[in-house]
């Protein structure tokens, strides 16, 4: 499924980013870019404009755990699916999270990664790193039905 330049560019990709700084601020740029995403999140308190977004604690917490959830997936590239299972029927069963939306945080995270990596975010590299999302946002709506 993935070629050697494949690997090696997700996991230097991976390597680069700061899952305490790219969380947050990818979590927050969803919330401000998608604000319907914003009702999952009735227990964060204030989301009512971009600063209070970018300030929130909570976010900033959920930011990291969501990219700490990206990581499992980097660490189990080769059994994201089965990896992703438990989490998919979370998001389907429990929090109803339309699965649409796991594709605009997913853009969210690469714009993030992007601004941050700058000239090292090459067009390959970018690639890579767009199909390794979109097969992450696949194997997370997978135990939908
Ligand atoms: Zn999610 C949770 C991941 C997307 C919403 N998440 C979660 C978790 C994880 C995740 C890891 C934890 C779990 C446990 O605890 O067990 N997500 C994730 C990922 C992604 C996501 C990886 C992509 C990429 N989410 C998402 C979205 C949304 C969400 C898009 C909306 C809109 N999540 C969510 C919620 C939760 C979660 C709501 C729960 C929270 C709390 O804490 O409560």
């Amino acid at each position: 499924e993935w070629t050697d330049a494949e690997r090696k560019a997700i996991k230097a990709v991976w390597g680069k980013i700061n899952v305490d700084v790219t969380g947050p601020q990818a979590l927050a740029r969803c919330l401000i870019v998608y604000p319907w995403t914003q009702r999952h999140f009735g227990s964060f308190g204030s989301l009512s404009d971009a600063a209070s977004i970018m300030s929130n604690k909570k976010v900033a917490a959920h930011g990291k755990v969501v990219l700490n959830g990206l990581g499992l997936a980097v660490k189990n590239m080769d059994n994201i699916k089965s990896t992703y299972a438990p989490l998919s029927v979370l998001h389907s069963e429990k929090l109803h999270v339309d699965p649409d939306n796991f594709r605009l945080l997913s853009d969210c995270v690469t714009i993030v990664v992007a601004s941050q990596l700058g000239r090292a975010f090459t067009p390959d590299i970018q690639a890579a790193w767009q199909k390794f999302l979109s097969v992450v946002v696949s194997a997370l709506g997978k135990q939908y039905h």
